[in-house]
């Protein structure tokens, strides 16, 4: 990729940071930070200072995350969680809400777009009659910058005193579907980082760094670096401040632990939450139990050797089935609360001086990646003292390439990448995924798709990626011939591609809950071209249905073949699929070849 700004970044009047930022600054005379019951419980100004009391009397908070669609549910599941924990003797001391990914569009444009799963608020009443339902800090973080309907939803969130507002990670890597003007979605995400700025209470931008660089990038020291690159971003040229989290996909102690340490140093201000490490729920609730009491009492011990003022998230162990209920997550809690109480006693048998040296290289390196990037893009001509033509260009430059271009790992030339300081976790997952599928698959049919000449277009249809670093990794050991359709695809672009490129099958990859209209849309899309290409889909194939009661998502894999498609719940299940289309197009050929003679 050519580097160069004008190559990224062609447009001649791209809007100047400055002046956005004090658009959003202006507006704080109207807009500022709400009552809420929570600050007026605590008696405090935001929850910054509600966690730096914590951090002071060694108070390790507990975050509950929820994700119903239902605000009247959301409502109950509030009181209901805070209540009944109080009474185990358990505190939640903040709130996540996963929002709809269409709360992203601006209120006036967002019903007519593709909704996911989550909860959807329409105006401030609406956030602070959801906020307010019990006394714990609410925090308002996906789907709220990022997102062309950023300064709405800041907006909102402010004025129902939310102090913790996020997510800066998802502005990197996130795409809503069909839109794809990234400068109004920067124009609003700065606007509305003003708007935070000019607040007299300190408000913290949240960022999830597992929603952007961190889900994606190879190296830990990249990844590390990108949260130095974001308080860059935010302190320096924005003036606000920033809290930063991670979690989600640190599954080995010694990533999780030395990761924290790191981040304390690299991002200092109280952090927001410490994510569940969810991806390492892949099976049954007594299986998924196991990962929870493992992450859980890593962060446990982490805030009591560095308290960073994370507050732990126990995700309720039903989560990879379905959207968790409300008895899930205050059993979570309490566990989590039981841990606690528990955690003084692993301190004597604690030692961190490895922790320690991984920490303090990943700092170094992070550093290292920080100077590079900046000094980089400086020279290929970005202005990199404003915070919209950095912004822009680290999300239109991705973080594969910055990680392929700046990242600290030496270079090698056989694998084509970079050899990481210190792996994700989540590649050495998705190369051990491909080693064991790869095994268990028979070697006639390993025979006959190595040979078969097979084209396939893998794409998923929202951000979740590892299916489909999966899916390539292991159709690329078997000699497939794969093309990639991209991460969040547009219909129309995966069907001209397959046009194009003459596919023999379409590989998708979709967990936001749309399965069965995005895959009748593509369908119907790819018979009008008159290209009926098979479509293997698999993932959460959920949706919820226009009729719904509950607005809980439903189970689709039935309607989607009968629809055509071909539903595959684990990878090994494309195999059989493959192998006969391989032998179709096998005896096409030869029908093809004995017709010329
Ligand atoms: C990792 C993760 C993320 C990461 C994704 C990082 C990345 N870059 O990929 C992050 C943190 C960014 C994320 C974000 C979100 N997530 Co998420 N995420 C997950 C999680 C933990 C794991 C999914 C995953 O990657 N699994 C790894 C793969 C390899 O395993 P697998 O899923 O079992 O896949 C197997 C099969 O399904 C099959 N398969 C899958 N696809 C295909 C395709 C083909 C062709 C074939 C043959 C096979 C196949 O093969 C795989 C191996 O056998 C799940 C929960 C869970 N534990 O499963 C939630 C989950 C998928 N996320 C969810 C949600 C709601 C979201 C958000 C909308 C939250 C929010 N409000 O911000 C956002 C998405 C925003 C967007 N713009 O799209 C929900 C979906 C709810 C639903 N549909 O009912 C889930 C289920 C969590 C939950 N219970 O609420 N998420």
């Amino acid at each position: 990729m050519n580097l160069a700004r004008r190559h990224v970044i062609p447009e001649t009047d791209l809007p100047e940071g400055r002046e956005v930022l004090d658009a959003g600054r202006a507006l704080a005379k109207d807009w500022h930070v709400g009552p809420s019951v929570f600050l007026d419980y605590y008696q405090v100004n935001c929850e910054a200072e509600y966690k730096l009391r914590c951090m002071d009397s060694e108070r390790i908070m507990q975050h509950a995350h929820m994700g119903f669609r239902d605000k009247k549910k959301s409502i109950r599941a509030f009181q209901e969680i805070y209540e009944s924990t109080e009474k185990q003797g358990v505190r939640v001391d903040r709130f996540g809400l996963c929002l709809d990914w269409s709360m992203g569009f601006p209120r006036a444009m967002r019903d007519s777009q593709l909704r996911g799963t989550g909860l959807i608020l329409d105006g401030p009443e609406d956030f602070h009659e959801v906020a307010n339902a019990a006394p714990a800090a609410t925090h308002f973080g996906d789907f709220v910058l990022g997102f062309p309907g950023a300064l709405e939803n800041t907006q909102a969130a402010l004025s129902a005193g939310g102090t913790v507002i996020g997510n800066l990670g998802q502005y990197f890597t996130f795409r809503l579907p069909d839109w794809n003007d990234d400068i109004v979605t920067t124009n609003s995400t700065l606007k509305a980082i003003g708007l935070i700025a000019a607040q007299p209470v300190k408000v913290l931008v949240h960022s999830n760094l597992d929603d952007g660089f961190a889900a994606v990038f190879e190296d830990l020291a990249s990844a590390l670096g990108a949260a130095m690159l974001e308080r860059y971003i935010i302190e320096d040229l924005c003036g606000a401040l920033i809290a930063h989290c991670f979690g989600h996909h640190y599954s080995t102690p010694l990533t999780r632990l030395s990761f924290q340490r790191a981040l304390s140093i690299a991002s200092p201000n109280p952090g927001s939450m410490i994510y569940g490490n969810t991806t390492s729920y892949r099976g049954s609730d007594a299986e998924n139990y196991a990962s929870l009491g493992a992450y859980l009492l890593l962060d446990i011990v982490g805030q009591m050797t560095c308290p960073s003022g994370h507050a732990i998230n126990p995700v309720p162990v039903t989560e990879n089935r379905r959207i968790p209920e409300i008895d899930e997550i205050i059993d979570a809690q309490v566990f989590a609360g039981r841990l606690t109480a528990n955690g003084n006693d692993y301190l004597p048998i604690y030692n961190d001086t490895e922790i320690e040296r991984v920490a303090n290289t990943l700092v170094a390196k992070g550093t290292d990646f920080y100077n590079a990037t900046l000094k980089g893009l400086e020279e290929e001509g970005y202005d990199i003292a404003d915070p919209f033509e950095l912004m822009l260009a680290m999300r239109r430059i991705g973080c594969k390439e910055l990680e392929r271009r700046f990242g600290q790992g030496r270079w090698d030339d056989e694998s084509h990448r970079r050899v990481a300081i210190l792996q994700s976790d989540t590649v050495n997952e998705i190369e051990q995924l491909v080693t064991v599928n790869l095994d268990a698959i028979d070697p006639s049919d390993r025979k006959t798709l190595n040979d078969s000449g097979l084209k396939v277009l893998v794409a998923t249809s929202d951000v979740h990626e590892h299916s489909k670093m999966l899916i390539e990794g292991l159709f690329r050991e078997l000699n497939i011939d794969v093309l990639d359709g991209g991460v969040s695809a547009d219909i129309i672009d995966l069907a001209r591609l397959a046009e194009q490129e003459s596919v023999d099958a379409i590989a998708l990859s979709t967990y936001n809950g749309v399965a069965l209209t995005y895959f009748s849309r593509l369908r119907d899309q790819l018979l009008e071209m008159g290209i009926p290409v098979p479509v293997l889909i698999g993932g959460q194939l959920n949706e919820i249905p226009e009729e719904s009661v509950n607005s809980l998502p439903v189970n689709v894999e039935d309607k989607l073949k009968k629809e055509g498609a071909f539903v595959c719940s684990g990878i090994l299940d494309a195999i059989p699929i493959l192998v006969n289309l391989s032998r179709e197009k096998c005896s096409e050929n030869y029908h093809r070849s004995a017709t010329a003679q």
